[in-house]
């Protein structure tokens, strides 16, 4: 193989050998600790974007790696054609870590939600008594649920939709955030459940009005409706809470007796669920849901590995022995209010939103504009890596294990970089 010794050899080399299929800032990483990420020529950089929030421990865990090291040297893969002796324990911590009856573990967070797709679906026709064929899940505008052909499918980005179809039927959008338009949707006998984010991240880090998911659910259950959480992107302790929908409880459970919480019947996790180690996605969700799945109905050939159950046990227990989700909450909160009064002060940057530490700033100018992306290069260039989303927005998610000191700083480069901008 060859040495990559420049950033310029390496972005050659990915623009002539690799699909065109992303449109990434111009840095090539090397390696990660913690909080940070060096490029190939050893400039070292704050990470802001965690890998879309796969890696909210920080990158290489040591915790996380010896585990992994430790394992691959065990028993890497069996497939389900034989129990293995890592999956139960794992089943058993997973299920009792988030308080559910069962687990279905997959691989990629897609899966995980093409799997409650087939779940729900199946509920609906053998517990509801929906006809064959005519099930709906009511899902929301603007939402971000993956990339497989029924997932785009109901997506309204045309970027992620143009030129895949034919489309899968039997999804039904309706605005995010409406509880009124939910309930007008829950009048088609046929529903059978209502996938939805917490907190929409590629929408732009979209957070509801309070109480949102706890009003969904109760209009959901009224109609006998599941209610499906996706926390691949807002759980394992990003937003402040170990879930998005734990709302205002930092508590590292799973949050059952807290008034704020409200438990989804299928909650779907990936990406951090691992610390970026592995993928691992798994859907949740108690017996009388999760029992309609039977053998030869549903599978992978990697899901359960015990290679990812082992490091998705250790990522998990790192999240409660670090405390995340608490240093979460208590960062985002002098993060926003760092950026709040940036906000006040220069007009280029028009607000800033979020939850823990899943945050955005929106940049006072078109979507079409090339602002945000100049600003996203001109931040690396001071040490910090932010991508932008729709244009105009710039989400900044750290690693979770970042310091007090450390977050002050990194509001120091962003106010510098917007100062600059400001003065254009
Ligand atoms: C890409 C965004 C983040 C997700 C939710 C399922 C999945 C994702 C809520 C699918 C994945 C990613 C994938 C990544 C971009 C990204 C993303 F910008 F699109 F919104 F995270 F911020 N549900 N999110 O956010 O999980 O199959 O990718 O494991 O490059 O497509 P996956």
């Amino acid at each position: 193989m060859q040495t990559i010794t420049s950033s310029s050899k390496a972005i050659e080399l990915e623009d002539k050998y690799g699909a065109h299929n992303y449109h990434p800032l111009p840095v090539v990483l090397a390696k990660g600790e913690g909080v940070f990420l060096w490029d190939v020529e050893g400039k070292k950089y704050y990470d802001f974007l965690s890998a879309y929030s796969a890696v909210n421990q920080g990158h290489c865990h040591p915790r996380i790696k010896n585990t992994l090291i430790e394992q691959a040297g065990i028993l890497t893969l069996t497939s389900r054609a034989f129990h293995n002796d890592v999956l139960g324990p794992f089943e058993k911590y997973i299920t009792e870590y988030f308080g559910f009856d069962k687990v279905l573990p997959m691989n990629t967070g897609a899966e995980g939600v093409e799997t409650a797709i087939k779940i729900a679906r199946k509920w609906g026709y053998e517990k509801k008594g929906v006809e064959e064929n005519m099930a709906k899940i009511i899902v929301a505008e603007n939402n971000f649920h993956g990339r497989t052909t029924t997932i785009i499918s109901f997506s309204n980005d045309e970027n992620a939709r143009k030129n895949f179809g034919p489309y899968t039927g039997g999804f039904l959008k309706i605005p995010y955030d409406n509880v009124e338009a939910l309930e007008n949707a829950l009048q088609d006998p046929n529903v059978v459940a209502f996938l939805v984010e917490p907190i929409q991240g590629e929408a732009g880090v979209y957070t509801p009005s309070e109480n949102y998911i706890k009003k969904a659910k109760e209009v959901c259950s009224e109609k006998n409706v599941l209610l499906i959480a996706d926390e691949i992107q807002t759980g394992i302790a990003r937003t402040g809470s170990l879930l998005a929908v734990c709302g205002n409880c930092s508590c590292q459970g799973h949050c059952e007796q807290q008034a704020s919480y409200t438990k989804p019947d299928m909650l779907i996790l990936g990406k951090a669920i691992s610390g970026g180690f592995y993928p691992v996605s798994a859907v949740l969700a108690d017996n009388e849901i999760m029992n309609v799945i039977k053998p030869g109905q549903h599978g992978s050939t990697f899901g359960g590995n015990p290679l990812g159950a082992k490091v998705a046990m250790t990522a998990l227990e790192v999240v409660k022995d670090e405390n995340l989700a608490k240093n979460a909450r208590e960062l985002g909160e002098i993060f926003r209010e760092r950026m709040g009064k940036m906000v006040e002060r220069y007009a280029i940057a028009k607000l800033v939103r979020g939850k823990g530490l899943l945050n955005a700033v929106v940049i006072n100018d078109t979507e079409e504009s090339t602002t945000a992306w100049d600003i996203c290069i001109r931040l690396a260039e001071n040490g910090l890596l932010a991508k932008p989303t729709h244009g105009n927005i710039i989400r900044f998610a750290p690693p979770l294990v970042m310091t007090e000191d450390q977050i002050h700083e990194c509001c120091d480069i962003i106010e510098h970089v917007i100062a600059e901008f400001d003065n254009k």
